[in-house]
Parts: C-alpha cells; structure tokens; sequence
C-alpha cells in the first residue's frame, strides 16, 4: 500500500496558541483552570488537558466563585465575556486572533451603518460568537437560497462577514449571490475564510488527484475538519473522517492501492502517526508526503503568561 500524506495538514497557529494558553496557565496558576467549550475541538486534545487538570464546562454557570475561565479558540458572544466580568471571574482568552479580526471587522461594519450578513453554519460555537460580538442586526445565512430568502431591500446598505473554517468553494458562491442580489454591499478586501482553512482544503483537493481513498483525522464536531472530508467526496474519492485509528475500518481499505492521509486542524499529529502504524498492520507500506504551503505563522500569547 501506497500512503500519501497532505502537506500542510494538522494543527493551525490558532491551535497551538489556545493549547499553549491552557498549558500555560496550568503551569502559572495550578489546576483546575475551567475552560468554556472544548479549547479545540478534538476529544483527544481534551482529555490530555483534562489529564493535567483542566475542567471543561458549556456554561460559566459551571464555573465555581473566582476560578480562572479560559475561552476556547472559537470565541465567545459579548453577553459571555460581560457575565464572566459580573461573576468577578479572571478570564484568559483563547480566541484565534483570526476569528477575532471577523469581529472586528463586524463591528466596524455596524459603526459604518451597516447591517451584516454573517455566512456561516448555525449552531456553531464560532458563529454564536461573532453573532453576539456584533451590535446591530446580523442576518446568518448558509447557503445561496438562504440569500435569496433575506427580507432586506435591495439597496439595503450591507457587509458580510464569514466564519473562518467554511468552504473557500461555497463561501465564493454564496458571496456571489449577495453581490447579485444587493447594491450596496461589501466585504472583507482579504476573505474571512482562514489561511490554515484554505491550505488544508488546497492540499486535500490536490491529495484527491492521486489516491483511491482518503482519511481524514478529525472530530465529527470540527467546522475545518468536515470540509476536507467533503472536498474529497466531490472529487469522488471515498472519503472517511476519522477521530483516531480505532475508527479505522481496515476491511474498506483492502483494496485501496494508494491511501491518501489528512488532518483537520485542531487534530495533534500523533493521531496521524498512529493511524499510519494501524495501516502498516496491512502489510509493506510505502509513505510519501505531497510539496505543499509552507506555514510559518506564530500567534503571541496573552501578555499575562509571557513572562511565565
Ligand atoms: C477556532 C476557530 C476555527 O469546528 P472548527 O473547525 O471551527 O474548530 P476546530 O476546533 O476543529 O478547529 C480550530 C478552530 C478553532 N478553527
Ligand atoms: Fe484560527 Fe483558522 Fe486555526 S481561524 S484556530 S487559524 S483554523
């Protein structure tokens, strides 16, 4: 069996950081540190916090009086951070800075007389979050219908803004379709769609060209990590997300000569090791990795646990 790994595949600099922050502040305060959501998500991630004394909690009901609260990578809602703050809880914030400058540019937008369309999936912790960051109306649609359903007049002064991990494909789509239907719209001059998002959706796209079936390590819960399982079942190649090797149903792969390999980026790559060890049990393995983006980008921790 052939393996081909994508390149770049795994952890994002937003990642790194928001585990980083947890570890930080376990080393600076001492457990337990509470931590709204899952910091990333990905179940293995969270265990090994939980295993060095991190608490996880959905609501900061949760939080015990005056305990450290970390937000997770996704960001949090206004109304969150402003009930952390009535609490008297010292927060750290995790929040990829890239998720941040959506919020940003979402308030901007709001100051500018503008009402936001917000592309993105419903539900989702990172588009709770920017909703409730943003402080005017916000019209949350998901696909090209839901822009021809908007109740808006078609000189409505708009912005859209997009959550980080959709795909780059439908995300042009759906922004054409508001261009279309809307005169006086604008948007982000670079897309909201994150540099790791379109990395990994480019390398999966150019994985698809070469292989009989792809994996894709990730949680069933992660944004990022569906859409590359989705850009290799449009190409037609049968593609399996994966949250480690025990997922791994070895039967399906029998007849696959070249097996292609991925990870979402909230997925440590020693899943992606051992999935690889798993496929070796197959028999002689031959493991070759694709040229791919480099990345090189690092984001600063929080002030409070630099000097640590
Ligand atoms: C924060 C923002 C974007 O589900 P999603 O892909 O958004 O999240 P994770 O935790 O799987 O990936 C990292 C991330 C965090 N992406
Ligand atoms: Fe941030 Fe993109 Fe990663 S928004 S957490 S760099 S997937």
């Amino acid at each position: 069996m052939k393996v081909i790994l994508a390149q770049p595949r795994g952890f994002c600099a937003g990642v790194v950081r928001a585990i980083e922050i947890v570890e930080q502040a376990l080393a600076k305060y001492g457990a337990p540190i509470y931590v709204r959501h899952e910091i990333v998500h990905n179940g293995y991630v969270v265990e090994s916090l939980k295993a060095k004394g991190a608490r996880f909690v959905e609501s900061l009901a949760e939080v015990p009086s005056g305990a450290r609260t970390i937000f997770s990578a996704h960001g949090v809602a206004r109304s969150v951070e402003d009930e952390a703050a009535a609490l008297g809880l010292p927060v750290l914030d995790a929040t990829c800075p890239l998720v941040a400058k959506v919020h940003s540019q979402g308030e901007r937008y709001v100051q500018q007389g503008r009402s936001v369309v917000l592309i993105g999936h419903a539900g989702h912790p990172e588009v709770e979050g920017t909703m409730g960051r943003i402080p005017g109306p916000v019209h949350l649609v998901q696909c090209e219908a839901d822009v021809e359903a908007l109740a808006l007049a078609p000189d409505e002064p708009l912005a859209y803004v997009s959550q980080t991990t959709l795909s780059v494909d439908d995300t042009k789509l759906i922004i054409a379709a508001l261009e279309r239907r809307f005169s006086d719209i604008v948007g982000p001059e670079t897309k909201d769609i994150c540099y790791a998002t379109q990395n990994r959706q480019s390398a999966v796209r150019q994985l698809s060209q070469l292989v009989d079936v792809i994996l894709v390590v990730g949680a069933k819960n992660s944004s990022n990590s569906n859409r590359l399982r989705e850009i290799g079942t449009e190409a037609q190649v049968p593609t399996f997300l994966i949250a480690d090797k025990s997922e791994l149903d070895l039967e399906s792969l029998r007849g696959a000569g070249i097996v292609g390999l991925t990870a979402g980026a909230s997925a440590p790559e020693i899943l992606v090791e051992e999935v690889i060890e798993a496929l070796r049990g197959l028999g002689p393995l031959e493991l070759s990795m694709l040229p791919g983006e480099e990345e090189n980008i690092e984001f600063k921790l929080p002030a409070e646990l630099l000097d640590h």
